[in-house]
């Protein structure tokens, strides 16, 4: 029997755009999905670069209005790399029409937006592109959370530093206007570091928060800095900035328990620092694990033991894992309640900013 045809929309065509269209070509050389994908329709609103792309990434047709393209009849997925403003009237609008539908991170510009996507996408399967749970160290560092390793934890630190936005002469872009990207480096970048500390260390409770910006004239911040306490017992700092000169992309966390500790950062992301300590105190220090198999999260996908993995894979892995899931009928992760859910710490962490006390996480 031949697979099920899944009939691609992609909205958006910058970054983002890129790596998704990367992504669907490349899914089903690393994963074995039973659909078949075919790339439908590009979405976009500058024309000449929108045919450029889609001839390189090899979609069948081009459009300027995502309002019609996403209640088209022969679109099943919608995919949505658009500025943050203009995710939740997609998304909602997508799922209203029964399609499929992923959608790039922050979910949407606050938590009023992400529980009325979630509400309208209660029936279709979703999918935030927190792309970072996919790499196979941050992975590893879940599996070995769960399987108790590092005991009952204390610190949760975690940083994401770029340095672009303090040069001059930047060429235009939605994620410095506050009309079209909602805040800065807050829902750029810390919203990546909210998903994962989630997912790896629970719930956050309350947060206290400061932000500033630097650059004359803009109307977001380019820096936020948070402190945390996690419903675990756990406490958490937070950094966010565009102005870390000298760091182009450090994502990075530290993780501190009773048996032992975990160290991760992008700009190195084939290895993960692990420190078991239970060890005899002499031997005691972080091991500097490649972890790229054997035994290792998407070893079995990507290439042998010690061939490095890099960006791309993580967004790979990200649509591979969706599409076993839908095939499957299971529920993935992260989903729109998870976008959701990191959307009501960034709201918290706003808000806090704003007043300068602490502020509490709603549960949902
Ligand atoms: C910003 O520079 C950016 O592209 C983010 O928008 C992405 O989410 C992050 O993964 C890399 O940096």
């Amino acid at each position: 029997m031949g697979k099920r045809k899944l009939r691609v929309a992609l909205l958006g065509q910058g970054f983002m755009g890129r790596a998704h269209s990367n992504a669907f070509c490349q899914v089903k050389h690393f994963f074995d999905v039973p659909f078949d994908l075919e790339l439908r329709v590009l979405c976009g609103r500058d024309r000449e670069r929108l045919e450029q792309m889609a001839a390189t990434w090899g979609w069948a047709e081009t459009a300027t209005d995502w309002r019609e393209v996403v209640t088209r009849p022969d679109v099943d997925v919608v995919d949505i790399a658009l500025p943050n403003a203009l995710h939740a009237e997609a998304a909602i609008a997508a799922a209203r029409a029964g399609k499929i539908v992923l959608c790039e991170k922050p979910l949407a510009l606050n938590a009023t937006q992400s529980a009325e996507m979630v509400e309208a996408a209660r029936n279709v399967p979703t999918m935030v592109w927190f792309n970072y749970r996919r790499v196979p160290a941050v992975a590893f560092a879940r599996r070995l959370i769960e399987e108790g390793r590092l005991g009952e934890i204390y610190h949760y630190r975690a940083v994401y530093l770029q340095e672009w936005a303090r040069r001059p002469n930047l060429p235009d872009t939605w994620k410095l206007k506050r009309a079209e990207a909602g805040s800065g480096v807050v829902a750029d970048l810390a919203s990546h570091l909210i998903d994962l500390a989630l997912w790896l260390n629970g719930p956050i409770r309350e947060v206290t928060a400061m932000t500033r910006t630097f650059a004359p004239g803009r109307d977001l911040e380019d820096a936020g800095l948070f402190l945390a306490r996690f419903e675990n017992g756990s406490v958490g700092s937070f950094e966010a900035t565009r102005f870390a000169t000298g760091y182009r992309n450090r994502n990075a966390f530290e993780i501190h328990g009773s048996r032992g500790m975990l160290a991760f950062n992008l700009e190195d992301m084939n290895r993960l620092r692990f420190m078991d300590a239970s060890e005899p105190d002499s031997l005691q220090g972080p091991r500097d694990l490649l972890v790229t198999g054997p035994g290792h999260p998407y070893s079995e996908n990507f290439w042998k033991p010690g061939h490095i993995v890099g960006y791309e894979h993580t967004f790979i892995a990200a649509l591979g894992d969706f599409l076993q899931a839908l095939a499957r009928g299971e529920r993935f992760r992260p989903d729109f309640e998870d976008g959701h859910r990191v959307q009501l710490v960034l709201d918290a962490v706003e808000r806090s900013a704003a007043s300068g006390v602490w502020v509490s996480v709603p549960p949902r």
